[in-house]
């Protein structure tokens, strides 16, 4: 068995969110725990696909996260949840609906210039042309974590590497 709990990995659009939410949700599932991934796959295209990127929908966004989040903690399940939550205030009130131990913030650190010369689907190149407006870290700030449980510097670790400061975290604090 295992204890259920929010891994919660906030960085820049490119920083590895979502990668590395996905590899460690496989490596939960081969260890036989009951995980899932939120992510704008499933929850930006679908219940908070009224929500745009401006200030006050990206706090709405973040809000309902952490509310479907306490939904998946209370069902017994290991959550991974990889947006951006660029602002130190929601995050503080989603971890706000938890118990201590049950919220862990990740921070995905990766410097702009890595996540912007990676820029997979084009957005930064569109940022900057001024074809999205509100992009994160262009024309939109991101506040950094000041006290996240973890930080993982996707910029210096492999994928594994990564994946296993994961783990070592939730095996040190008897979640797993
Ligand atoms: C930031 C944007 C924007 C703007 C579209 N700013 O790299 P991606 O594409 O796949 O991930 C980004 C995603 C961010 O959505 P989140 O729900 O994680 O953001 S937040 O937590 O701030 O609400 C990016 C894409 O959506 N995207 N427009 N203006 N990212």
């Amino acid at each position: 068995g295992h204890k259920s709990c929010v891994l919660w990995f906030t960085g820049l659009s490119g920083s590895g969110k979502s990668s590395l939410a996905n590899a460690v949700d496989y490596a939960l599932f081969q260890k036989k725990c009951r995980s899932y991934v939120l992510d704008g796959d499933n929850i930006r295209h679908g219940l908070n696909n009224d929500l745009s990127f401006g200030d006050g929908d990206r706090k709405e966004n973040i809000r309902r996260i952490g509310e479907v989040s306490k939904l998946f903690v209370d069902s017994g399940i290991i959550v991974s949840t990889a947006f951006i939550s660029p602002f130190r205030n929601d995050r503080q009130l989603v971890r706000n609906m938890f118990d201590s131990s049950e919220f862990i913030e990740i921070f995905v650190d990766c410097p702009i210039r890595v996540c912007e010369k990676r820029d997979p689907k084009g957005l930064y190149k569109k940022a900057r042309s001024g074809v999205i407006p509100n992009f994160t870290g262009i024309t939109s700030p991101y506040e950094k974590p000041e006290n996240p449980e973890i930080i993982i510097e996707t910029n210096q670790l492999t994928i594994e590497q990564s994946v296993q400061q994961v783990l070592n975290y939730l095996k040190e604090k008897q979640i797993l």
